[in-house]
């Protein structure tokens, strides 16, 4: 009777066990044979109801099917592990003769190197760079720089306002009061950075532009401590026999002032397209600290004298790389941006 039973329940094992393909139908079929509530557990279980004298030879005969499942098991266990391993080191085969994949690295905008070479100059001459808020009162940006409250930049067309008293700058002039009112001269500094103006876009203009400005204060500092410092500046940067003209002109914030013009770098001051056949490219705006921005921060002007330079970053750039064209330098698109 138990024998018939057991080898019906073995034959019914095998015919299921052949089915399995995968480990985790195999657990499961262990569970139902094996496990706490598994049918060769249920028969164990069952011995109790058997008469005293049958229980040895039945415990015997159960225990005996339990052990040769447990071998069957084992067995397909370890061949259904080969065959899932074998799947898996084949589908990760790695054609090593495959061209490889070349990461894509990113490069510096042209802006950007622009920036750094003409920090390099100038720290080579001492200067430190110093930066600010680009959110600003209006009081530094044009109050503290002799900009009276009728001046033409001040024009609600011409300029961000946030409120009726802060703006987003238009120059970067106002990290340097920011400097002056917090240090004590001497100041060596240039200010890099992003400014604003309410431009239309076009090929050159653009909302949003970059600026350089450089100032120095300390006793005794003239016009001649300017122009050397500037001559050096456009020798380094467009090369040994670049020479450098300044022309009257005014700003609020220096006097005297004046625009500085290089010899072009294209064709060495003969006359080119590029500077208009006139041999010279304007690159810089410059002057004498006016005594009332000096007043303004509490630097005795009788004491101390300064000098203060401005140049577009976005407008040396296109020079640099004869780039026509504004709109490039921020639109930043690959195939531009990776000729540099
Ligand atoms: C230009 C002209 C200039 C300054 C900027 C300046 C700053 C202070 C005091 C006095 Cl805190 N001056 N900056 C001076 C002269 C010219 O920029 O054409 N920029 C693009």
């Amino acid at each position: 009777m138990l024998r018939d039973e057991l080898d019906e329940l073995k034959r019914k094992f095998i015919n299921e066990l052949k089915q399995i393909s995968d480990s985790e139908a195999l657990e499961a079929l262990r569970i139902k044979y094996m496990g706490k509530k598994g049918l060769v557990t249920l028969l164990l279980k069952g011995m109790g109801d058997l008469p005293p004298e049958e229980r040895p030879a039945a415990g015997q005969a159960v225990n005996g099917l339990k052990e040769e499942l447990a071998a069957l098991l084992d067995n397909e266990e370890r061949r259904i592990k080969a065959a899932e391993r074998q799947r898996r080191l084949e589908a990760e085969t790695i054609d090593v003769t495959m061209p490889g994949k070349r990461p894509v690295i990113g490069k510096r905008h042209p802006l950007s190197i622009v920036r750094r070479q003409i920090e390099d100059i100038f720290i080579g001459m001492g200067f430190e760079i110093a930066d600010g808020p680009e959110v600003e009162y209006d009081y530094y940006n044009f109050e503290a720089l002799n900009i009276p409250k009728d001046h033409p930049s001040r024009d609600l067309q011409d300029t961000f306002y946030i409120t009726d008293n802060i703006v987003l700058r238009t120059q970067t002039s106002p990290v340097q009061i920011r400097v002056m009112e917090s240090h004590k001269p001497p100041i060596r500094i240039i200010a890099p950075g992003r400014v604003y103006r309410s431009d239309e876009v076009d090929a050159t203009h653009s909302p949003i532009f970059h600026q350089m400005e450089g100032l120095v204060v300390d006793h005794g500092i003239t016009m001649g401590d300017l122009k050397g410092v500037l001559d050096v500046f456009a020798k380094a940067l467009y090369g040994e026999d670049t020479r450098t003209k300044f022309r009257p002109h005014y700003f609020p914030f220096t006097e005297p002032s004046a625009e500085v013009d290089v010899t072009c770098a294209w064709c060495h001051g003969q006359g080119c397209r590029i500077c208009g056949y006139s041999g010279w490219i304007e690159v810089l705006g410059a002057g004498m600290v006016h005594p009332n921005v000096l007043r303004t921060v509490g630097i005795n002007p009788d004491e101390y004298s300064g000098f203060a330079f401005g140049l577009g970053l976005d407008r040396l750039t296109m020079l640099k790389y004869g780039i026509d064209d504004m709109r490039l330098l921020f639109e930043n698109d690959y195939r531009f941006l990776k000729q540099f």
